[in-house]
């Protein structure tokens, strides 16, 4: 039921993000995770408080599912003084370090250069945290996967890395980009695990995870996970979307990872539709508190811009 919720809690805050960019509320880029829910969820589901993760420029999903707070975030959407980083850095900016989230980068394949060096550090201090490097099929062309996995895989680094395999960098579908179907089999070339998982899945995903997180706490070294999912969204909001069908859109939107989930709940008597819908509506509650947080919120002063700035 934890799971259920916390997918809800990813679409709905991102339901309403769009809503609200589109109605010019929200500055700045956003980049949403409509309908790869199921991979965050049922990774973080795995780690404790203490563990790591590094986020992406659709990091959303990621920041709510470790344990983020949902009115800093929207306030930090918002711009304003309340948010994650005082309204200075926005969507692709929320970390949370308490949370042991190191933040979310709108630098492709920046978490891949992160990841190893948190886990470095927990090796070191003699730790069992791990850190869970998030990451999409565009990032695995960068220096930054074969640096980073390399690094893991010769030290033996506590590092779950998960490539969301959403089939688009951009415009540009995997097969374009990449001449293998599987972002796993590179997995072959440091002597790691590399496993493909079904995206959209959270048993799946949170059973695949368990493993690697065993592996890692257990000094053996990394993994790499792969889960095959899809953004219902276009890369960015307001990106018109013409290189990809709406045929694709809709066959992915049938294998919805809530609706999916919510659906074997049921069957397996241990939840009702009744229950499900109350934890919607408690969720819808959850955000509209958020938003009205975010909204009374007051915007930074001019004056500020140059505070918390390191160079
Ligand atoms: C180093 C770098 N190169 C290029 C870009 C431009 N860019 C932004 S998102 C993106 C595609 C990322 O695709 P993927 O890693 O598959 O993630 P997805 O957007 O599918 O979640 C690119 C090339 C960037 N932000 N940073």
């Amino acid at each position: 039921m934890d799971l259920y919720r916390e997918m809800v809690r990813v679409r709905e805050f991102e339901t309403k993000v769009s809503e609200l960019f589109a109605q010019g509320k929200i500055p700045g880029f956003v980049h949403l995770y409509i309908g790869e829910e199921a991979t965050a969820v049922g990774t973080c589901a795995n780690l404790r408080d203490d563990d790591y993760i590094t986020s992406t420029h659709r990091g959303h999903g990621h920041c709510l599912a470790k344990g983020g707070d949902m009115k800093l975030m929207m306030a930090e959407l918002f711009g304003k003084k309340t948010g994650y980083c005082k309204g200075k850095g926005g969507s692709m900016h929320i970390a949370d370090v308490d949370m042991g989230i190191l933040g979310a980068n709108g630098i492709v394949g920046g978490g891949l250069a992160i990841a190893p060096g948190a886990g470095l550090a927990a090796k070191l201090r003699g730790t069992d945290q791990v850190t869970t490097c998030f990451f999409g099929d565009g990032a695995s062309n960068q220096t930054t996967f074969h640096e980073g996995i390399n690094l893991a895989s010769i030290w033996r680094l506590p590092v779950i890395f998960v490539c969301e395999n959403n089939e688009y960098g951009i415009s540009l579908h995997q097969s374009r980009h990449q001449r293998i179907a599987d972002v796993a089999d590179r997995a072959v070339a440091y002597g790691i695990p590399g496993v493909v998982v079904d995206g959209n899945d959270v048993m799946a995903v949170y059973e695949a995870v368990a493993e690697a997180v065993k592996r890692a706490r257990a000094g053996e070294g990394p993994t790499l996970i792969e889960a095959k999912t899809y953004r219902w969204r276009g890369h960015f909001e307001g990106d018109p979307t013409v290189y990809r069908d709406e045929k694709e859109v809709a066959e992915w939107k049938a294998r919805c990872p809530i609706e999916r989930f919510g659906k074997h709940l049921i069957e397996m008597d241990i939840a009702t539709e009744k229950e499900l819908n109350t934890i919607k509506a408690e969720v819808d509650a959850e955000v509209e508190e958020a938003v009205r947080f975010a909204q009374e919120s007051p915007l930074p002063a001019p004056e500020e811009a140059l505070e918390d700035v390191y160079a």
